[in-house]
């Protein structure tokens, strides 16, 4: 068995998730944050058999789509005005992020 973690847009979340249960498979989501641009996002977590795993990162990344956003540059660690004023620059959020776990137990009790 392995635990599937995807890290998705919050707005993609709720297509994927109903999705996965149309396939038949069991998924928790959790509310998280990104520690780069400190917003909400959104992370699955789906305990599968091994031989479903293509079947469940296909439907992950069928349904999450790219996003550019616009962010800010930090502040530098010069002590030039220049670097208070912040920067916008645009980067590109995935699709999704995924990790897959071997699971040691799963257990129901
Ligand atoms: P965030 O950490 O908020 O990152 C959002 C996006 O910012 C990233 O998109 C990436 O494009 C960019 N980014 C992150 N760190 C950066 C840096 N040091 N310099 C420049 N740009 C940076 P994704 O790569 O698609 O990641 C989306 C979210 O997935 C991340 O949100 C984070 O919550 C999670 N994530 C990605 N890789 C991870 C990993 N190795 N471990 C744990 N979580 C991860």
């Amino acid at each position: 068995m392995k635990l599937v973690l995807a890290i998705i847009n919050d707005d993609d979340a709720i297509n994927v998730m109903e999705l996965l249960r149309e396939g038949g498979f069991q998924v928790t989501k959790l509310a998280t944050t990104g520690g780069f641009l400190r917003s909400g996002n959104t992370t699955l977590i789906c305990g599968v058999e091994d031989d479903k795993v293509p079947t469940v990162i296909d439907i992950i990344e069928t349904n999450s789509r790219s996003r550019k956003q616009i962010t800010s540059t930090q502040a530098g660690s010069s002590m030039s005005i220049e670097s208070y004023i912040p920067t916008p620059i645009e980067i590109l959020v995935g699709g999704g992020t995924i990790f897959v776990l071997d699971v040691e137990q799963f257990k129901k009790v």
